[in-house]
């Protein structure tokens, strides 16, 4: 017992005075594995009841709160650091634009702004809708029926005690596609716009973050067909990159909500020993597309049979990581005040065909 004692009060002095490093080291040799109190909690299994019963309340104290002090300490250690970062990258956002610490624009938002700059010139009109939508807008009316594996693969954040009408709960939209939705049942066509916007899956590594952000577009009129979808994001993609050698290969996929369904790839270059866009050194998948499917159109209220259409859809962080040549999506969302002001764009240039869109 008084073994115990010493062994608890030595980890815990060695916790209260231990920087994050050592910290880690403390947990692995006490907790880990092979640890002292791992190997203690062990000899429990060959101890008789009687002498269990005395023994494990003292083993699996000392377990507990040298779990507790490691917690607490690791907590302290990252509020402080956390402390000395603010302290040193404080920003006064009261500033007036022009100063050396003026904000800038977050790649994103300036490549969401090209994107809009772009399909406007094409006809498109920006399309907005709400990030918390129901099961039909975002599933059902997409012929995403509730059985359907794309709903798995979707890692949807549902709100438990949230109800739509019609007894399902409400989530964070998985894509934009509710969107064009919401506007095939409240226009007339001919319909052309683009949906850009935030989108919440749960999954999270180097190149999947819980919220993202798509484009999509939707193109509904009489007589429409993939000649007119592949002419859209040629000349898209064109513009986007502000090069003519933009080569396109359709590869069939699927899509519930479109059919026939295509993976857009587009030829890249190696430059300065980097990808990029554009040139024909191999191939890359930027864009998935394909016919809107006639059961998308049905449920919208229009006639198939009168009625076609083309969609798309991509991630803006991916299209914002190509064209400026970011390699960790992670950065995106850090809110690095260095990282922003290396990659972000001044707050008074607004993108312009006619000016040039990285401008
Ligand atoms: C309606 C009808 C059809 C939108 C489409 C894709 C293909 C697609 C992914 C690309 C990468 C999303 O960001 S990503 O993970 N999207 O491949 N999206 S067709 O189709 C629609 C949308 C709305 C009414």
């Amino acid at each position: 017992m008084n073994d115990l004692n010493t062994q608890k009060a030595e980890l815990l002095g060695a916790i209260a005075a231990a920087d994050a490093d050592a910290l880690e080291a403390i947990r692995v040799s006490a907790l880990g594995k092979s640890g002292t109190i791992t190997a203690l909690l062990k000899t429990l299994g060959g101890m008789s009841p009687d002498e269990r019963q005395e023994k494990a309340p003292a083993i699996q104290g000392l377990r507990s709160a040298v779990a507790d002090a490691i917690a607490e300490r690791k907590a302290a250690l990252e509020a402080a650091a956390l402390d000395v970062k603010l302290a040193s990258e404080t920003l006064d956002m009261t500033l007036p634009v022009g100063t050396s610490l003026q904000g800038s624009i977050h790649p994103v938002s300036q490549v969401m702004d090209e994107l809009a700059e772009i399909f406007a010139d094409l006809g498109f009109a920006v399309a907005t809708g709400p990030e918390i939508e129901d099961d039909w807008h975002n599933f059902t009316a997409l012929n995403i029926p509730e059985t359907h594996p794309a709903r798995a693969m979707h890692d949807t954040f549902y709100f438990p005690d949230q109800m739509a009408r019609d007894g399902k709960k409400m989530l964070l939209r998985t894509h934009t596609s509710p969107v064009q939705i919401r506007t095939m049942t409240s226009q007339e066509p001919p319909i052309r716009i683009i949906a850009p916007g935030r989108v919440y899956r749960s999954d999270s590594d180097a190149t999947h973050t819980p919220m993202f952000h798509q484009i999509e577009g939707l193109v509904i009129d009489r007589g429409i067909h993939l000649g007119h979808l592949r002419w859209t994001l040629e000349t898209f993609l064109k513009a986007f990159f502000e090069r003519d050698d933009i080569v396109l290969r359709l590869r069939p996929s699927y899509f519930p909500f479109t059919e026939p369904s295509v993976e857009v790839d587009v030829g890249y270059s190696i430059e300065k020993g980097r990808r990029v866009i554009g040139g024909s050194d191999g191939w890359m998948e930027v864009l998935g597309s394909g016919m809107v499917h006639p059961k998308v159109i049905a449920a919208c209220g229009l006639d198939p049979e009168v009625w076609q259409g083309f969609a798309f859809g991509t991630g803006v962080d991916r299209l914002a990581m190509l064209k400026y040549g970011m390699d960790d999506l992670r950065a995106f969302f850090d809110g690095d005040l260095r990282w922003l002001r290396h990659y972000g764009f001044r707050a008074l240039d607004v993108p312009t065909l006619s000016g040039g869109v990285g401008a």
